[in-house]
């Protein structure tokens, strides 16, 4: 299936179709799955989402970043399709198949750090947080698990207490899980400190109100995803991760949103010159398809005896053959190159953009993952309103932007590395409007 790339808006928005269809949903579908958008998807393909009623929008959000090498990618769609008819499912714990095993060659190949690897496969970003949790606690022997402030790892019992903010996703959900520690982080627009003051400032925590004996690991996201897209200071992970390894902490990186191609390289912590112990990766890895990885150091991977990890759906065979695909692609494609032509367009747009308007207050991020910071203009305070006004005018003109950022203040940017410069062009075009309106 092919759509044409091409932005088109030719009812309402929300469509009549879409209307009737979220009165369904509103009387089926539990009240605490919410949507940013009321508008129902029908197809998509490349950079382009069509709706029930026919609209075309650009899509700049990509499903928060999973549809990194294009919906309806033809070579996931075939090697997903081919895998479906010969098994679709055999559970890796009973009978393994080799798509399971490839994977873990190809991330083993592809995350930063030239020693042995190994990998356990899963089906979504917070069960690999769980995992690699699980598998640092048993290699150390120790329990805590520290995080940075405006983290994001996920929505299961474990991960809810690693993430940050309470609304919506701790509030009334509690009791949370024990020996999870809040720690700062460096945030550069709001702290104002130097990768060397924020990691000292974070190892003091660690070192004081934890203690490096009762620590099992740091899990910290290279670039913050739902915290706001926010980009540490330069140094800030090389010193934490130094520190972590002169005290037997476990350093795992969250790359469940920044991996992947998203930002030029396969993950973002090498923009950073961090290698990980452990890495995490889910959203963009199979085009669409649910799975997720803990890949990492062979002696900690090893450390949990058999039988110890696992799942049902794991590593499912469709949703493996896919990941393979979307490697396949990303070097068949020059897919890294990508993320930069994207900045490259978009970076300056958005500078040249916060020139005419004061209220965006810092502009950030690397490669397609890039975004905005809305403050009132002339201070930091945050300007959380204009986010939903903003991304409402967008999708009346055709265009999915998704907001970001403790402070609901933050318009990120995640288009497809398909994306061509034209739509992208087009697409800020269209936010540019969207300042001139507010
Ligand atoms: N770690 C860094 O970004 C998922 C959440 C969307 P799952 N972020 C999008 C929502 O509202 O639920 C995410 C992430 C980072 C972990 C996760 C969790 O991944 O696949 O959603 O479980």
């Amino acid at each position: 299936m092919t759509i044409e790339q091409r932005r088109s808006i030719v009812t309402a928005i929300p469509g009549p179709k879409s209307v009737a269809l979220q009165e369904r949903r509103t009387a089926a579908v539990a009240a605490g799955v919410s949507s940013a958008l009321p508008v129902f998807a029908e197809r998509a393909h490349g950079a382009i989402v069509v709706d029930v009623d026919g609209n075309q929008f650009i899509d700049l959000g990509s499903g928060i970043g999973v549809m990194t090498i294009g919906h309806t990618d033809e070579a996931v769609v075939a090697a997903a399709s081919a895998q479906l008819a010969e098994i679709t499912h055999a559970m890796f714990t009973i009978t393994p198949y080799e798509s399971y095993v490839r994977v873990a060659e190809l991330l083993a190949e592809h995350t930063p750090g030239s020693w042995a690897k190994k990998s356990v496969l899963l089906n979504s970003g917070a069960e690999a947080v769980e995992n690699a949790v699980k598998i640092a606690r048993h290699y150390t022997g120790r329990a805590g698990v520290a995080v940075l402030d405006h983290a994001y790892h996920g929505r299961t019992n474990l991960t809810m207490a690693m993430t940050f903010k309470a609304m919506p996703y701790k509030t009334g959900f509690g009791p949370l899980a024990p020996a999870v520690y809040h720690v700062p982080g460096s945030y550069p627009f709001r702290d104002g400190l130097s990768g060397t003051d924020a990691a000292a400032r974070t190892i003091t925590y660690l070192e004081k109100s934890i203690g490096a004996k009762d620590l099992a690991c740091v899990v910290a996201e290279p670039i913050q995803g739902e915290g706001g897209f926010v980009v540490p200071a330069e140094g800030y992970l090389a010193a934490l991760q130094e520190w972590c390894t002169a005290n037997g902490v476990v350093f795992i990186a969250d790359e469940i949103q920044s991996g992947m191609a998203r930002t030029g390289r396969y993950f973002a912590s090498e923009h950073f010159g961090v290698e990980p112990d452990l890495v995490l990766s889910a959203k963009g890895i199979a085009g669409g398809l649910p799975i997720a990885a803990v890949t990492g150091r062979a002696e900690i991977m090893d450390a949990p005896h058999a039988g110890g990890l696992g799942g049902t759906f794991a590593g499912n065979p469709v949703a493996a053959a896919a990941a393979i695909a979307v490697f396949g692609e990303i070097e068949r494609r020059d897919l890294l190159a990508e993320a930069g032509r994207i900045e490259g367009i978009l970076k300056p747009a958005l500078l040249e953009l916060q020139k005419s308007y004061p209220i965006i207050g810092d502009v950030r991020g690397i490669g397609a993952m890039l975004a905005i910071e809305l403050v009132q203009p002339g201070t930091k305070d945050p300007h959380p309103a204009a986010v939903p006004a903003l991304t409402a005018f967008a999708a009346q003109h055709g265009v999915l932007l998704l907001s970001a950022g403790t402070y609901g203040n933050v318009i990120r940017f995640l288009p497809s590395l398909a994306i061509s410069d034209e739509l992208l062009r087009e697409a800020i075009g269209v936010l540019q409007e969207g300042f001139a309106s507010l």
